[in-house]
């Protein structure tokens, strides 16, 4: 496809902040070659993204998917399952390695916007990167194109700021996902938590959440002070696609702006506690904040000052119970293992007694996982081309099963008596 559009839109701060008369804050929009999406498909790769080439700060970043026309597409076609930018070459905040996360939204449209007077140090020679994954909720193949825009500082000095990245997986893998068991009572909850440890002092002037459907909220909490100076904390709603081909997330994620930071001291132990419920399985969660912090003293434990949080309608996940994309075909197998190939399970139709354990094992020229969507405990198995993985069926009842990367094609389900 075409080179990488750059439309310099706006040029106005200058106009109206007459003591910083060389200062500008321009609005920089960058769309991406066209990206094909398989009907009802998943696609995910990382890409290299064009940015700003001249120094200044990035102040805001939204991204959102768009059609070859430039229009906006809503979550029954491309929809923006989550995307990472990253500033190659500068060593990631918790992870280390050989890039740096500073921005990612998923379905909750989390959008970067810092408080007045502190900026993302961004230079000309600086390359972007990003990792997408979209789905097409569509019977054909589409094509979507991301589109981001960044509100972008020049001529004026900014406070750094250095972007945060906590995760409850705690830089253990690409896919950093977990299983809510579920299979409690109404109301019970499942909590998942990390901590880390801070290599210096600051304020926290921005951050906000990511959570799966299910969350209930996540929390960060400063360990060394006994205090939870934030929560993220979901809203739901709005239309959902059809068919669904994952369980629906959160439309908004709380996030908050403080000019005055929240006070973080070298050696303090932060820990992300993410909340789920556990009334029902959530397999392949996740729970992600990320924090800018700008470095410099701060009073030990010192109060977090009143916060400015774009608060959404904060609520309890919404019972849910999903159904498979489509019916599972074929005779019942008593089986106690299948393979997983391109683009299905060997038996799609199983039935097993209690305490069996069964295997899957992975055959296939792109990668496959295993993920329960619904039924008495949830469980997942990772993506992977190669490879067998085991599980032990100790709770009866009817599970449901899709690959998350083929939720069309690839159903399972496995009756356990
Ligand atoms: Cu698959």
């Amino acid at each position: 496809m075409g080179r990488l559009r750059i439309l310099v839109a706006v040029a106005a701060a200058a106009l109206w902040l007459p003591a910083l008369a060389h200062a500008e804050e321009r609005t920089l929009t960058f769309t991406t070659p066209a990206i094909s999406v398989e009907p009802y498909g998943v696609a995910q790769q990382p890409m290299l993204a064009e940015s700003p080439k001249f120094d200044g700060y990035v102040v805001g970043l939204t991204a959102e998917v768009v059609d070859a026309q430039g229009r906006v597409q809503g979550r029954d076609k491309v929809m923006l399952h989550h995307i990472v930018f990253a500033k190659i070459g500068t060593p990631d905040y918790t992870c280390g390695g050989a890039a740096e996360r500073f921005f990612a939204e998923g379905e909750e449209r989390l959008a970067l916007s810092l408080p007045r007077g502190f900026g993302y140090a961004n230079r000309a020679s600086d390359r972007w990167g990003l990792l997408y994954m979209l789905m097409n909720h569509k019977p054909q193949r589409l094509n979507g194109y991301i589109r981001y825009t960044v509100r972008y500082v020049t001529g004026e000095p900014l406070t750094p700021v250095k972007p945060i990245w906590l995760d409850v997986r705690n830089c253990t893998g690409p896919d950093p996902v977990f299983d809510v068991p579920g299979g409690g009572k109404t109301f019970s909850t499942f909590t998942k938590a990390a901590t880390f440890t801070m290599p210096e002092s600051g304020r926290l002037v921005s951050g906000g959440g990511h959570l799966h459907g299910g969350g209930v909220r996540v929390e960060l909490q400063n360990a060394t002070c006994g205090t939870t100076p934030f929560a993220s904390r979901p809203t739901w709603g709005g239309p959902r696609p059809k068919p669904l081909l994952h369980e629906p997330g959160p439309t908004k994620m709380s996030s908050f702006r403080s000019a005055a930071g929240i006070p973080v001291s070298k050696g303090d132990r932060l820990r992300l506690a993410a909340v789920y419920d556990n009334s029902a399985p959530h397999a392949r969660a996740m729970a992600i904040m990320l924090l800018f912090l700008a470095p410099g003293g701060v009073e030990r434990c010192g109060a977090t000052p009143a916060l400015n949080i774009d608060q959404g309608r904060p609520a309890a996940p919404p019972p849910f119970s999903m159904p498979l994309p489509r019916a599972p075909k074929g005779r019942v197998s008593r089986a106690t293992s299948t393979w997983v190939g391109d683009y299905r399970y060997g038996a799609e139709r199983i039935l097993l007694k209690r305490g069996t354990t069964f295997t899957w094992s992975f055959r296939g020229s792109v990668q496959h996982d295993v993920t329960v969507v619904g039924g008495p405990v949830g469980f997942s198995a990772p993506w992977t081309q190669a490879g067998a993985f085991r599980y032990r069926f100790a709770k009866a009842g009817t599970y449901r099963i899709f690959c998350s990367l083929h939720p069309a094609k690839m159903v399972q389900q496995i009756t356990v008596r």
